[in-house]
């Protein structure tokens, strides 16, 4: 079974955490009040991605502070997927949501297929968004229903981030063969 390491990150304060904790199955999603990330928060969990094949997450909630630039090393290192989320509603965040972009994807040598952005409107109406990083798959979520899209997504996305490993894993293997 693989074991894939999925990062969520993004700005403070866009729903990393109430989307670890849907995600992860834990209850309480929306109901506790806000408390900042400190650091990173590890959840493992094992899933289907729709199609027979089992895997196991290890979902790293990360802050979206910028006092905790100094530990985006460890969290970016040997990511196999990236989930940017983000609250179209704050403006200007810092860092960024193209920070996040570059530093985790981008900078690390991942494709744009082992990223997707998570639009967390928090049940507000929002005008036709529009993705920040053009090139990446962006999806518009609603935590505070439309549960079964997210998993959907979330399903998607990790067939894609899959596919890499398994890639990857083969042509380790052939290297190892010749
Ligand atoms: N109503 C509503 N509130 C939401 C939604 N998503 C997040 N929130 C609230 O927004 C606040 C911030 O959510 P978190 O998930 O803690 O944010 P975070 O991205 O993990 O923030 P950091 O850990 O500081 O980086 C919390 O009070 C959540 O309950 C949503 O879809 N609807
Ligand atoms: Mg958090």
């Amino acid at each position: 079974m693989f074991k894939a390491k999925i990062l969520l990150v993004g700005p403070c304060q866009a729903g990393k955490s109430v989307l670890a904790n849907f995600l992860g199955d834990q209850t309480d999603i929306l109901k506790s009040k806000y408390r900042p990330t400190v650091g990173v928060r590890i959840l493992e969990f094992e899933t289907s991605t729709g199609n027979g094949s089992d895997v196991e997450i290890e979902l790293w909630d990360c802050s979206g502070s910028e006092n905790y630039e100094t530990c985006w090393p460890a969290m970016a290192y040997q990511a196999d997927g990236v989930i940017i989320v983000y609250d179209p509603s704050n403006k200007n965040p810092t860092p960024s949501v193209e920070a996040f972009y570059n530093y985790f994807v981008a900078s690390k040598g991942l494709k744009d297929t082992q990223c997707m952005i998570f639009t967390n409107c928090k049940g507000q109406d929002m005008d036709k968004i529009t993705s920040p990083i053009p090139s990446v798959t962006a999806v518009t979520t609603d935590l505070e229903k439309d549960h079964g899209s997210i998993t959907d997504d979330f399903k998607d996305f990790l067939k894609k981030v899959l596919t890499k490993m398994s890639a990857v894993q083969e042509r380790e293997e052939l290297d190892i063969i010749n």
